[in-house]
């Protein structure tokens, strides 16, 4: 019995990451399912006060924030490693952390995907189209910038998985099931990037629930 244990909300990105950065080092772990809402329930904000997910525990060790769990778990399970070693790769995918979290998730994903996915399907909450013309500009700029810096590279910092791409397929596969999403990537090296991360293994075992995916 692994001493991992994940909690989150399935189909979640951010737990998705964390539930890839384990299954690309083959490493067995725990997920305690959560319901939609139930981040906000006074048990588990005591495991994350700010009523996020993922959560993880190691153990005796709790964490929260999915790049320190990320860096954590590469740090305590080192193969394959997740982090690259020269100093310019290494800079190159915390960059692309950093986008992801301040631009790409809040700016663009949360915004889109939540209008168009979230609130219909799961809340029935009707469609915020000033919303999402809103995050237009910022789609834009987060995918150009973004495509440019994976270039003609195989992944985000160069030629090895990292976890900038554990961190970014799950936000960019979710926006990509958005009509948005799906224009804004087409044609670019990221759409090919994410069909190749969407053939790994530890995105096929990490799957949303059918109610997450764009209707046919
Ligand atoms: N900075 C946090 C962000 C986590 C986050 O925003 N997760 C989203 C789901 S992808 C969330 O918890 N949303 C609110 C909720 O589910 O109640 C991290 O890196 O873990």
């Amino acid at each position: 019995m692994s001493d991992i244990v994940v909690y989150g909300v399935p189909g979640s990105p951010f737990l998705r990451a964390v539930q890839m950065g384990l299954e690309e080092k083959n490493v067995a772990y725990r997920l305690q399912a959560m319901g939609p809402g139930e981040s906000k329930t006074e048990t588990y904000l005591k495991k994350h006060p700010f009523g996020r997910v993922p959560a993880f525990e190691h153990g005796d060790f709790s964490l929260y924030e999915t790049q320190a769990i990320l860096r954590y778990i590469d740090d305590v399970f080192p193969e394959p490693p997740l982090k690259p070693r020269d100093p310019r790769a290494a800079a190159r995918m915390n960059q692309i952390i950093g986008i992801n979290d301040w631009y790409f998730f809040p700016k663009v994903a949360a915004v889109i995907v939540f209008q168009r996915i979230i609130g219909p399907k799961l809340l029935g909450t009707a469609t915020d189209e000033a919303a999402i013309a809103a995050a237009m500009p910022m789609a834009g700029l987060c995918i150009r910038e973004l495509d440019r810096l994976l270039g003609a590279q195989q992944f985000l910092a160069g030629d090895r998985l990292s976890i900038a791409d554990v961190m970014l397929a799950p936000q960019l596969d979710f926006f990509a099931e958005t009509a948005e999403g799906e224009s804004s990537i087409a044609g670019t090296g990221l759409k090919a990037w994410l069909a190749r991360m969407n053939a790994r293994p530890s995105m096929k075992a990490t799957l949303r629930p059918d109610i997450l995916c764009r209707a046919a």
